[in-house]
C-alpha cells in the first residue's frame, strides 16, 4: 500500500471497527518507516473523528462506538511503544500525575498525552480511567509531581477538573503544583473559569504546555494558559 493509500485504510479500519486491520496497518506503517505520530493524526484519528461524529448525529449506535474504539486501542498498542522509544532520552524532565476524571473512561487520548509526555523526558504517574479528584491530589503529593494533567470527554465530567484545581488550592499546593487540563469539550474559556494553568488541543501541546509551566515555575513567573492560538478553536 502507498502514499496516502495507507492512511486511507487506517480511517476505514476504525470506522468499520476492525481492530485485526488496524493493528497490521500500524504495523505496516512502522515497517515502512512512517511517523508512528502521523499515522495517528493522519490516519487513525481521521476515522475516530468520523466516528465521533456519526454517533453525535444518531448515524451509528453504542456498539458501533465501542468497536471503534476497541479498534483504535489496537492500534495505539502497537505505535504507542515506538513513539516512547524514540523519545527515551535524559533524566527526568519533570513528575506528571495524570489521569481521566471521575465519571469519564475515556483514556485513548490520555494514554497518547502519557506517551509523548514519557517521550519527551517526563516521568509521569498514569493513574488510568474514573479517577476520583482527590486521588489526584494525595498521588502528587506523594510523587511530589511538578504538574497534574487531568482528561475529560464528557461535558458532563468536566466539573472533576475544577474539583482537582479546587482540592489544590484548599491544600495549599496550588503554587507548586500546576494544573494542565485536555480532552475534546475542554475550552479555554473553561481553563479560565476553574483557575487551571494549562490547557492543550493535542498531545504535542501537552509536552509544550507542560514545558512551559516548569520554566515559568523555575523563574517564578505567572504561568501561560495553552499553547498558541489553535488553527480550529473550539
Ligand atoms: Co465516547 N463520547 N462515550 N466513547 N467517545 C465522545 C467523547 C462523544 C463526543 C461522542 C459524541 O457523542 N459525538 C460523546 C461526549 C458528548 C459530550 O459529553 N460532549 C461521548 C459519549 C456520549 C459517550 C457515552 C456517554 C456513550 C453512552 O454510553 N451512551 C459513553 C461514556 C462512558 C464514560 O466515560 N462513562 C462513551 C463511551 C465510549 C467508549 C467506551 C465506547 C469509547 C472510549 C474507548 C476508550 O477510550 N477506551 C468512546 C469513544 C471512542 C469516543 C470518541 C468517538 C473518540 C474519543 C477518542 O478516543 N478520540 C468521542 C468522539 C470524539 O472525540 N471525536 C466520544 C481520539 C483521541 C486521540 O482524542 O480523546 O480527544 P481525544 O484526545 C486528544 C485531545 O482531546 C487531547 O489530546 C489527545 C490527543 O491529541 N487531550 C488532552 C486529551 N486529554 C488531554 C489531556 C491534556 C491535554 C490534552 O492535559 C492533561
Amino acid at each position: 500500500m502507498a502514499g496516502d493509500e495507507i492512511y486511507a485504510a487506517m480511517t476505514k479500519s476504525i470506522v468499520e471497527g476492525e481492530d485485526e486491520d488496524a493493528a497490521r496497518l500500524a504495523q505496516e506503517a512502522l515497517s515502512k518507516g512512517l511517523d508512528p505520530m502521523e499515522a495517528i493524526s493522519r490516519g487513525f484519528v481521521q476515522g475516530i473523528n468520523e466516528v465521533g461524529r456519526a454517533f453525535g448525529c444518531n448515524e451509528i449506535f453504542l456498539p458501533d462506538l465501542v468497536r471503534a474504539g476497541v479498534a483504535m486501542k489496537a492500534a495505539m498498542k502497537v505505535l504507542e511503544p515506538e513513539i516512547a522509544k524514540r523519545g527515551k532520552t535524559r533524566a527526568s524532565a519533570g513528575i506528571v500525575v495524570l489521569g481521566t476524571v471521575k465519571g469519564d473512561i475515556h483514556e485513548i487520548g490520555k494514554n497518547l498525552v502519557a506517551t509523548m509526555l514519557s517521550a519527551n523526558g517526563f516521568t509521569v504517574h498514569d493513574l488510568g480511567v474514573d479517577v476520583a479528584p482527590e486521588a489526584f491530589v494525595a498521588r502528587a503529593k506523594e510523587v511530589k509531581a511538578d504538574v497534574i494533567g487531568i482528561s475529560a470527554l464528557l461535558t458532563t465530567t468536566m466539573p472533576g477538573q475544577a474539583k482537582v484545581v479546587a482540592l489544590l488550592k484548599e491544600a495549599n499546593l496550588q503554587a507548586r503544583v500546576k494544573v494542565i487540563v485536555g480532552g475534546a469539550p475542554v475550552t479555554r474559556e473553561w481553563v479560565a473559569e476553574i483557575g487551571a494553568d494549562g490547557f492543550s488541543e493535542d498531545a504535542m501541546g501537552a509536552v509544550e504546555v507542560t514545558r512551559a509551566l516548569m520554566a515559568a515555575a523555575s523563574k517564578g513567573a505567572p504561568a501561560a494558559v495553552g499553547t498558541p492560538a489553535p488553527a480550529s478553536a473550539r
